[in-house]
């Protein structure tokens, strides 16, 4: 499906796209803003937003495979997540999503939300959470109903291992429009929603999640991280609140951070470049890591730049590419991987 590179008509593009919802079905293309290719979204192009495009890769270790992987725990970041933690082992009982809802004072309205919670979830615990954005055009079902990205056996199995807690992962919708007829697309207007996300998580959904969840509260205990526009959002909101989040992964992150015109439309920026980094005196992540793959055919370098301009800027992170990944589960499956080993070394020591 991904290898032919056909334009398509909206609504054929809406149909195939990889994540179903009912956003989808008015996904608005613009046209505006000069950028006349804006218009011309390929098959390929399509399926990648959201949760990324589905893999080619296999992802069945066989015993052996799964046997002679040893977890190392030290602070090195790893290119590919291994396979003993994508695997379903039969000794472990993973979490399953569910969906809630929660009024937004930022939109005005009532919001969804997927949430997976360990299997043997407790009031009588307190558990971490990661709250995880989607891509463009997503919404809170992208990363539920995508078993590629293998969040529910990472989380699991590294849990089962002992290198992490028990966690949360909060899936939002990142759109967080004020008007229920927005819809997302390729111009600044539709983007603004996104950009407001920063508004609902941390004055509507963290609020409600602490109230309505057994977790740990704090920046010790509070993760982000983000696919492509989930991604950018993630940059901009750590940036902006570097103080809420101690463990934090933009992965594949989509332009428009900063001004900027690709092969979609031209980004007005969300800062300047001098403002990509944390204030003076700033309570800064304990790990802030930026990462994409070298073969990703949707933001291309983008993430390499915001790497650049942060490293110019004294801004902490850590950077790395995942040799030979596209816009897909290999970067998603590697940030995730990636984030849950710096964190539990660092909880280690
Ligand atoms: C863009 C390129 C990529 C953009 C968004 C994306 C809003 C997002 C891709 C994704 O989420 O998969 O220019 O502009």
């Amino acid at each position: 499906m991904r290898k032919k590179c056909i334009t398509m008509s909206i609504a054929l593009m809406l149909a195939l796209s990889a994540c179903a919802s009912d956003r989808q079905e008015d996904v608005i293309v613009s046209d505006n803003n000069n950028v006349s290719e804006a218009t011309e979204i390929s098959e390929e192009d399509m399926s990648s937003f959201a949760s990324g495009i589905a893999s080619d890769e296999t992802e069945e270790a066989s015993e052996e495979e799964t046997a002679e992987q040893e977890i190392v725990l030290n602070d090195e970041i790893e290119e590919r997540c291994p396979t003993t933690l994508t695997v379903t082992r039969s000794d472990v009982e993973y979490g399953e999503f569910t969906h809630g809802t929660y009024y937004s004072e930022t939109c005005g309205m009532e919001r969804g939300y997927s949430i997976l919670l360990p299997a043997d979830y407790s009031e009588d615990k307190q558990y971490p959470v990661l709250y995880l954005l989607h891509g463009i055009f997503g919404d809170e079902y992208s990363f539920s109903g995508d078993s590629g990205n293998k969040i529910k056996e990472i989380v699991g199995n590294m849990a089962a291992d002992g290198l992490i807690e028990e966690t949360i992962i909060v899936c939002p919708n990142m759109f967080a429009a004020w008007d229920p007829d927005q819809k997302p697309g390729f111009d600044a207007e539709s983007c603004l929603p996104y950009d407001n996300f920063i508004n609902d998580l941390t004055n509507d959904l963290m609020p409600y999640i602490e109230e309505n969840y057994s977790v740990l509260t704090g920046r010790e205990n509070t993760y982000l991280a983000g696919f492509s526009m989930g991604g950018r959002e993630t940059i901009y909101i750590t940036l902006k609140r570097p103080e809420l989040f101690g463990y934090v992964c933009a992965i594949s992150a989509a332009p428009g951070v900063v001004a900027t015109t690709d092969k979609f439309m031209s980004h007005p920026g969300q800062m300047e470049e001098s403002e990509m980094l944390f204030e003076e005196g700033a309570t800064e992540p304990n790990v802030f890591i930026i990462c994409c793959g070298t073969n990703d055919s949707v933001v291309g370098d983008y993430p390499k730049s915001y790497h650049e301009i942060m490293e110019a800027n004294g801004c902490n992170h850590i950077w790395y590419e995942i040799t030979g990944a596209d816009h897909d589960n290999n970067a998603i499956r590697s940030g995730l991987y990636n984030l849950f080993k710096q964190i539990a070394y660092d909880k280690k020591a």
